[in-house]
């Protein structure tokens, strides 16, 4: 079943190198190269199953170009306008699996899995970026994640077939998915059957590291395992499954809740989870929903939970979330406060003892700078949210019960600081999570509640749910 599935792709692949381009739907502001506009046809073909029928006309439905544009924007939780944009262009260009995100394009009927708790696997070849024991030890600790909350097991053999054949290979390299040189794709599986079935290949013009450098081996193995499992690609940007790669930090991986419940879904749980917290997405609309912090960027809202952050556009409902570390890797994986200084044009960011700036979304250099610099007491150990007041050019600071004003033209603290939070703004609460500036009023987020303080009239003007800054 398996091999009839491989060789139905096999037969359309060969039948894509005839083809000619097809025309790409654009949005008028926007200008592409012919290099472009090939590269997202390519995208297209390869993740979501864009082809035409034999006679090279397009299908009535459902396998046009912005049909494929749609189904992919949707996937990523972009605009869905079925034209190529800016974002969704960007997006095409983030290294990625080499799996499709769409289900349909089987070589995955659905639900494949193992009828076997027991797999074996081999490592066919080894890449020459790493030391052979760290290639070893990056497998066994990708397939750790996924025995750790499943029964299954997971033996290395060295020689005859193994469920799980693992090999480093470039370009074309005998499966008929050939890799694409540095970048763009880095690896694919196989899921579950016999032969080719939860093979997993690795593409060796890829740098490959155990640590931030390339590419990190054991990220991108215990994604490529989930498919060999039976695992697809997963919407979720906080899962493991999600198709592009994001660096998470050299230690502490937990699989998240996500993953978790798609494998068990297939396995059941095992008994021997060692770490039994796997970090949740955030779900926008939760009733209970907190911040750590939000600010404007360039007139963007960024609002900060956890690992990830909403990207609210101004003209846009639907909300983006994203990996902190999928924008800024040098950044911690969860900040404390956040706010722009418009004139100087510059985001901070704070996390404990330590303030990021950004210039767009680029981090400047020099930072970061401890928050002591600023005129903070050396003790002190983190803050809980800031905000710029466009009118008086002054940033203010919340910590604990207290606030700091910080005179921008400046650059020096306010004397007469800090004074208690319930004297200045009485009714919101004795602490702050995170706060916002916008047409004279002051949005302070404590908890699942959101206090609208008008500043000319110094009174809380409304009481809203912190999930009302997403319409939910
Ligand atoms: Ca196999
Ligand atoms: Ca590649
Ligand atoms: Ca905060
Ligand atoms: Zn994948
Ligand atoms: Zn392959």
């Amino acid at each position: 079943m398996m091999q009839s599935g491989l060789s139905a792709v096999f037969v359309l692949l060969l039948g894509l190198s005839f083809c000619l381009t097809i025309p790409i739907p654009l949005e008028d502001s926007h200008e592409f190269t012919e290099k472009d506009l090939q590269f997202a046809e390519r995208y297209l073909r390869t993740h979501y199953d864009l082809h035409p029928n034999p006679a090279g006309i397009m299908r009535k439905s459902g396998n046009t170009v912005a049909a494929k544009l749609r189904e992919m924007q949707a996937f990523f939780g972009l605009q869905v306008t079925g034209k190529l944009d800016e974002e969704t262009y960007e997006l095409m260009q983030k290294p990625r699996c080499g799996v499709p995100d769409v289900g349909e394009y089987n070589f995955f009927p659905r639900k494949l899995k193992w009828s076997k708790m027991n797999l074996t696997y081999r490592i066919m070849n080894y890449t020459s970026d790493l030391r052979r024991n760290e290639v070893e030890r990056a497998f066994k600790k990708a397939f750790k994640v996924w025995s750790d909350v499943t029964p299954l097991n997971f033996t290395r053999i060295r020689s005859g077939v193994a469920d799980i054949m693992i090999s480093f290979g470039t370009k074309e390299h005998g499966d008929f998915y050939p890799f694409d040189g540095p970048s763009g794709l880095l690896a694919h599986a196989f899921p579950p059957g016999p032969d080719y079935g939860g093979d997993a290949h690795f593409d060796d013009d890829e740098v490959w590291s155990d640590d931030s450098k390339g590419y990190n081996l054991f990220l991108v193995a215990a994604h490529e395992f989930g498919h060999s499992l039976g695992l697809e690609h997963s919407r979720d940007p906080g899962a493991l499954m999600f198709p592009i790669y994001t660096y998470t930090g050299k230690t502490g991986f937990v699989l998240p809740d996500d993953d978790v419940q798609g494998i068990q879904e297939l396995y059941g749980a095992g008994d021997k989870d060692p770490n039994p917290k796997h970090p949740k997405t955030p779900d926008k609309c939760d009733v209970e929903l907190s911040l750590d912090a939000i600010t404007e960027l360039r007139g963007e809202m960024l609002v900060f939970k956890d690992r990830f952050f909403w990207r609210l556009h101004p003209q846009m409902v639907e909300a983006e979330l994203v990996l902190l570390k999928s924008f800024w890797p040098e950044l911690p994986n969860k900040i404390d406060a956040a706010y722009e200084n418009p004139i100087k044009d510059l985001v901070f960011m704070f996390k404990g003892k330590k303030v990021w700036a950004l210039n767009g979304y680029d981090i400047v250099e020099d930072f970061p700078k401890k928050i002591y610099e600023m005129g903070f007491p050396k003790e002190m150990k983190r803050i809980d949210a800031a905000v710029h007041v466009k009118d008086t050019a002054k940033t203010l600071f919340f910590t604990g019960n207290k606030y700091w004003s910080y005179d921008e033209e400046a650059e020096v603290m306010e004397e007469g600081y800090p004074r208690l939070i319930e004297e200045e703004f009485p009714g919101i609460g004795d602490k702050v999570d995170a706060v916002y500036e916008r047409n004279g009023y002051l949005y302070f987020f404590n908890g699942p509640l959101q206090f609208e303080y008008s500043i000319w009239s110094q009174r809380i003007v409304r009481v809203l749910h912190t999930n009302s800054l997403f319409w939910c």
